[in-house]
């Protein structure tokens, strides 16, 4: 019954106290009485004691946040992915609340270090790599930015495999987030919603003789959501995202029941909470795995229908002026059903005439593309649909014949073009066509980098573009200056605001007011500073994982990301193989540049090209770091496990970030951000967003080398 909506806003004096002393009262209360643990207890329990005690805080603000968003005609964004990749979140959580300092306060009365409590935290990594993380970073911007926004995602089990390396070789791990709990997250049972699958459907008319559609004999599966505070930066704005965990219906076969076999017919029954088991960790493309499909539907579906009952709660059933409130971002083609979902639930449920369901998905939709990677571009066979969906095939198929006519009323005659645009390929295999179907449905189409944009409207959609030129647009990603600056280096951010103040915290571009202090020698000498003691950081990281010695005096050149071909780390060790060459033949010469290259990513556990290349990485590492001839001058290393937390600890201690994507492959890239801001220097192919990095920061800033995309063309054309 109630969502929030019976009482008002929460008042000052119901926030609880956050002075030192209050916050070491309930750490203690909370690992005593709540955990019942002792002080010297594993420091997994202090942390998550001291995490209990921060999210006690963060409740008044979370409360009031959803209490102003749910108002009546209330405009919100809702973010739908497949991927959130969150990372830690208590040392985020303490900056954005501004408890940091009387925090470390408290921890130090128990003589217990803040930093060793975060470094307790498990990373949630619910997502494969940039995708998953741009969500999370876009979450924390809009939060800070008191834009009303909510992410809807999927609460895996099991998020991105542990990457262990055996001699050499990537092994992959399951990763067992929860297994401690998760201490951020709060169950909501109450907002449970059911999902469908399977069946089959009736068409009727209803009683004004309107054709209507049911879809019967389905296996229901129960949604589940746990929300996960979004805190913004100390602005009383807590934005929610809700995760959706599935679980079995409690309706019981009793047949199979009283048969007697009641552990079968339980354990048949929780083949349903496999559908957020695991998160499927290939970033290239899962076409044809039913359960990959599951997933984005039954993300979609308890998504949409939480959206329309909070809309209920505040305007009833009318929907007329919905579209005007509401949008909802497709973090990629992975939600891209939920245009379809979204139209099922408007005529068969709402039983709005197809004309009002598709004006409001039209104005709603919003598609954002992440990859030029053609086996990226998800397609789904129509028999997994006609099994799966029965339903939202026949919807996509109407939608599909609405839009032929239009393109056909645009192009009379032109079949190839038909067949070209069409949502549903028809050959080799009958397939759905994910983003089609999701630029069809949408108002706007973005990318996330000018170049990527632009190859997006010039090749990838060319045919959309010149239907629909209005609903291409760039959004150039971007990365949250909260984690990635002002929380994972405090040395630069305390330099920095020494100087400017902290209003680039949350205003990034007031980093200009640094400029004039670029050639004072003294400013120089603090920034070296603050980068050696970031160096000294990664470096006792790189020992404790690889067992190699990076000297600190040594350039620190840098490689993280996932292992792609077309990322070329190939292209980057096989540098390194030659600066080894060099110093074995003796033309290491006196101008020499001690270097330490690192490189850090997980391949996809499919992608055997990809593992070779960890694994020679990690040969090349043993023979350079073997060989006494080399010395100092050159060390290697590859770090397991790479995550968001391993890079809050390399951005800040890199010299050289190495950004050499094969042009036109990289639609923006994200770490080229992170390091940049730490200031790192970057050599790198004219990709993504590598250009808008370069013409910020000017040529003598910018090592720009390889082929740009023209001429990457004219070359595979040879
Ligand atoms: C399993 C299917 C699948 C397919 C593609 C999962 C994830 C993807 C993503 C498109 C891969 C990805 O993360 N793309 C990256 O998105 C970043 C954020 O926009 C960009 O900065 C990177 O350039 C892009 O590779």
């Amino acid at each position: 019954m109630n969502d929030q909506h019976n009482f008002c806003m929460l008042p000052d004096d119901e926030r609880l106290p956050s002075d030192a002393k209050a916050l070491e009262q309930d750490f203690h209360r909370y690992l005593i009485h709540h955990l019942g643990r002792f002080l010297g207890c594993n420091p997994y329990y202090q942390f998550k004691a001291l995490s209990y005690t921060l999210r006690d805080r963060i409740m008044t603000d979370w409360l009031n946040t959803w209490k102003q968003h749910s108002k009546a005609k209330q405009r919100r964004a809702f973010y739908f992915s497949m991927e959130f990749l969150i990372g830690r979140s208590l040392g985020n959580n303490l900056l954005n609340m501004g408890l940091s300092d009387q925090t470390e306060k408290a921890m130090e009365s128990f003589s217990l270090e803040l930093e060793e409590l975060e470094e307790q935290e498990h990373d949630a990594g619910l997502g494969n790599g940039g995708l998953g993380r741009l969500a999370a970073c876009f979450l924390d911007s809009c939060a800070t930015l008191k834009l009303p926004m909510l992410g809807y995602g999927l609460r895996y089990e099991y998020g991105m495999f542990r990457q262990e390396i055996e001699n050499g070789f990537q092994v992959e791990e399951p990763d067992q987030w929860l297994r401690g709990g998760y201490p951020w997250e709060l169950e909501r049972s109450e907002y449970t919603q059911v999902v469908h699958f399977g069946g089959r459907t009736e068409h009727f008319r209803d009683p004004e003789g309107h054709p209507r559609a049911r879809w019967v004999d389905t296996e229901d599966i129960l949604a589940i959501p746990y929300d996960v505070p979004v805190c913004g930066y100390r602005n009383g704005v807590i934005n929610t995202l809700r995760l959706w965990k599935s679980t079995a219906t409690d309706v019981f076969n009793l047949a199979e029941f009283n048969a007697g076999d009641y552990v079968e017919s339980v354990a048949a029954k929780n083949e349903a909470e496999h559908i957020t088991m695991v998160l499927y960790p290939n970033d290239a493309s899962e076409n044809g795995k039913a359960l990959r499909l599951k997933q984005q539907y039954f993300l979609a579906s308890a998504s949409l229908q939480d959206v329309m009952r909070q809309w209920e709660l505040a305007n009833g059933q009318d929907y007329s002026d919905f579209a005007e409130y509401h949008v909802f971002q497709l973090n990629d083609t992975h939600p891209a059903i939920s245009v379809a979902e979204l139209m099922r639930i408007l005529l068969d449920e709402k039983k709005l005439d197809w004309d009002q369901a598709w004006s409001i998905t039209r104005k709603t939709m919003a598609y954002t593309n992440h990859t030029l990677l053609p086996e990226a571009l998800e397609k789904w066979p129509v028999h997994l649909f006609e099994s799966l969906l029965p339903r939202l095939l026949e919807i996509i198929y109407e939608i599909n014949a609405r839009f032929l006519k239009e393109v056909a009323m645009r192009w009379p005659g032109d079949g190839d073009r038909r067949r070209r645009m069409s949502i549903i390929e028809e050959s080799p295999v009958k397939s759905v066509r994910m983003a089609y179907l999701a630029i069809v449905g949408s108002f706007s189409v973005n990318g996330v980098a000018d170049l990527h944009s632009n190859l997006l409207k010039k090749g990838l959609f060319r045919d959309f573009h010149e239907l629909w030129p209005e609903k291409f647009n760039n959004k150039t990603n971007g990365v949250t200056p909260r984690r990635w600056l002002a929380y994972a280096n405090p040395p630069l951010k305390r330099l920095i605001s020494s100087e400017i103040g902290d209003e680039w915290i949350c205003d990034l571009d007031r980093l200009e007011q640094l400029k004039p202090l670029a050639e004072d020698p003294d400013f120089q000498a603090r920034w070296r500073q603050a980068k050696q003691e970031n160096k000294a950081r990664l470096a006792r990281l790189v020992e404790k994982e690889c067992g190699t010695v990076f000297p600190l005096d040594s350039l620190f050149d840098v490689q993280v990301k996932r292992i792609h071909e077309y990322k070329r780390q190939l292209l980057n060790v096989l540098h390194v193989i030659h600066l080894y060459d060099r110093i074995r033949r003796g033309d290491a010469g006196p101008d020499w540049c001690n270097r330490c290259v690192l490189f850090g990513g997980k391949a996809a556990p499919g992608y055997q090209m990809a593992k070779k290349i960890i694994k020679l990485i990690n040969n090349v590492a043993e023979i350079v770091n073997g060989d006494p001839a080399v010395g100092d001058r050159l060390k290697v290393a590859f770090l397991p496990n790479y995550r968001v937390s391993s890079m809050e600890v390399i951005a800040p201690g890199t010299d050289l970030s190495e950004q050499i994507s094969t042009a036109g492959k990289e639609a923006s890239g994200t770490g080229n951000m992170k390091f940049m801001m730490n200031g790192a220097l970057t050599i790198g192919t004219y990709d993504g967003a590598n250009i808008e990095i370069l013409n910020a920061v000017g040529e003598e800033n910018f090592f720009l080398f390889g082929l740009k995309v023209e001429e990457v063309e004219a070359l595979r054309r040879h």
